[in-house]
């Protein structure tokens, strides 16, 4: 029996890099109930991006929610922070309690089956500084989340489950990418928030 296997701040990368999966940080029915309220009371929007030169809408819907209106750009496209909801609120305490972070600002994510995913990128923007903490809380439906470094190809791969906690920090965002695979069999909704840190 290996007794580090159960140390829940293991690192998740071999090197250059943070990521820690700290699995359910609440119950199925707090859960639940937060997955509701998301997918109803948030304002959801299809995210824009420039991608050579072409505007690309997504199926992909998506929100931004901050401290103050803060402007953030990704993707060549610039968008403005709304003012936290009760909820966001409640879930950016809790990810900081675990993380140790404080955070100004929440990008959510809906994908609404597995159809829709996202491609392998780093949050490497200027506005987040370098060696920025990224917490992210999954709900809804269960999905792959994937790492590969950019130098030596490597991957790691965990399973985000409804409820969960994902931190990364340290190097992670200048030496790995993630992505979320799309994947024909999931067939209901997921939404993930990840709490970050402008600095600029
Ligand atoms: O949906 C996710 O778990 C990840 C979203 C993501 O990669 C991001 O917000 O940068």
């Amino acid at each position: 029996m290996d007794l580090f296997n159960d140390d829940i701040t293991a690192n998740l990368l071999p090197y250059d890099g943070t990521v820690v999966y700290y699995g359910k940080v609440m119950n199925h029915a707090q859960a639940q109930l937060y997955l509701e309220r998301l997918l109803n009371d948030i304002e959801w929007k299809n995210d824009e991006a420039i991608i050579f030169g072409k505007l690309i809408i997504t199926k992909r819907k998506v929100a931004w929610y901050g401290d103050s209106d803060y402007l953030y750009t990704y993707s060549n496209t610039t968008k403005q922070a709304l003012p936290w909801t009760k909820e966001l609120l409640e879930l950016k305490k809790l990810a900081e309690e675990i993380s140790g972070t404080s955070f100004n600002s929440c990008l959510l994510n809906l994908y609404h089956d597995g159809n829709e995913g996202m491609a392998y990128h780093s949050d490497d923007e200027k506005s987040l500084g370098k060696n920025t903490t990224i917490a992210s809380l999954s709900f809804g439906a269960e999905r792959k989340f994937s790492f590969k470094h950019k130098q030596t190809k490597d991957t790691v791969s965990v399973q985000l489950e409804h409820g969960s906690l994902l931190v990364m920090k340290d190097e992670t965002q200048s030496h790995w990418l993630h992505r979320l695979p799309p994947s024909k069999k999931i067939i209901r909704p997921r939404v993930n928030l990840t709490f970050r840190t402008i600095v600029l």
